[in-house]
């Protein structure tokens, strides 16, 4: 269950929101017509909306979407947003939309396991019954400096971590994408340490912003976004909302993510928004809204201070914005 009840300082009224509206509508329409038409609509622009709605799950579409979620920035354009993707299973370049269809999303099933009293298999719809799934509007800013607003569907990673029950030990939970080079033509390259990898502190975990994100835009998410889930902690850079997760495990010791062993100098494991501490190679101060020539000033954990900041104090010693 949410635990925010009052609207924080970043959120504004609904009404404020035009492009969301524009796009709500739409998706009425769309569902109106069905799958075939949606076909037409999309164009070759969105890859496969088709498949989408042969999911399984997509009965449980769309959420409620829970009000204390919800940001001042339109809703990103899912034409946009579902055609410039990081995912460097399928290459290392944006336009992997299309490579992405090839990625299996049943059976999937989730390892949960280490420092944990409840350490089980489940299937993703299994899964899906033990949780009630909402709608939050986030943003998401990339370490390369674009950013982008878009609604989300999941559930609280809170839940997943009440599932597991971790004992007094665990102090962090350590995520892993599938590993299937025959799928994912990237996962070929041998220079990166694949599986991807990805990790939080418990506290992190369990606050209320870290989201277990299995759809987006209304639906099901199609593969290009991480399906069947991935994660969304929006007052990190993204490369840390790890996609297509097949693994969580409780430790001890602090994982080591996928980029930081690949050039930790550049990546860290906090890597929390703030512009004010440059990427050694380019400067954090603005971001490009994905979909417009808008550069905006980017804000310190992205706007999400009042959620987050207190997870940090007296961490100082931290690199906790890289
Ligand atoms: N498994 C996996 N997860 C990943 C990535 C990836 O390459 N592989 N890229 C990350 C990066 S750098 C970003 S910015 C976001 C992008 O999410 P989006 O494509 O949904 O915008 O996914 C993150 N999660
Ligand atoms: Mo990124």
């Amino acid at each position: 269950m949410p635990t925010i009840r009052k609207r924080p300082s970043w959120a504004l009224p609904e009404s404020a929101v035009t492009p969301e509206e524009v796009f709500l509508n739409r998706r009425q329409i769309l569902a109106g017509l069905g799958a075939g038409a949606a076909i037409g609509l999309g164009g070759g622009l969105m890859p496969s909306p088709a498949r989408a709605e042969s999911d399984p799950s997509a009965g449980l579409y769309p959420a409620p979407r829970n009000e204390a979620f919800t940001v001042e920035r339109a809703i990103t354009p899912e034409t946009v947003s579902s055609t410039y993707n990081n995912f460097y299973e399928f290459g290392s370049h944006k336009q992997i939309a299309r490579a992405a269809q090839a990625l299996q999303i049943r059976p999937w099933e989730i390892v949960i396991d280490g420092l944990c009293d409840n350490p089980q298999t489940i299937g993703i719809d299994d899964l899906l019954k033990k949780v009630s799934l909402e709608e939050r509007v986030y943003r998401l800013r990339c370490v390369e400096a674009w950013a982008m607003t878009v609604p989300w569907t999941g559930f609280p990673f809170a839940d997943l971590v009440r599932l597991a029950s971790p004992t007094t030990d665990a102090k962090y939970v350590r995520m892993e994408t599938f590993l299937d080079p025959d799928t994912a033509s990237g996962q070929r390259a041998r220079w990166y340490p694949w599986p991807y990898v990805e990790g939080l502190t418990l506290a992190e975990a369990t606050n209320e912003l870290a989201f277990l994100v299995t759809g987006v835009y209304g639906k099901p998410a199609a593969r290009q976004f991480g399906a069947p889930l991935r994660l969304a902690v929006p007052w990190k850079y993204g490369f840390k909302s790890i996609k297509s997760i097949v693994r969580f495990s409780f430790t001890a010791e602090r994982p080591v993510s996928f980029w930081e062993e690949v050039q930790a100098s550049e990546y860290g494991f906090w890597a929390n928004v703030n512009p004010e501490v440059p990427h050694p190679r380019w400067s954090q101060a603005t971001e490009r809204l994905l979909g417009s020539d808008e550069r905006v000033p980017t804000r310190l954990f992205n706007g999400y201070g009042d959620q987050v900041a207190d997870l940090y104090t007296g961490m100082d010693g931290e690199r906790l914005f890289m």
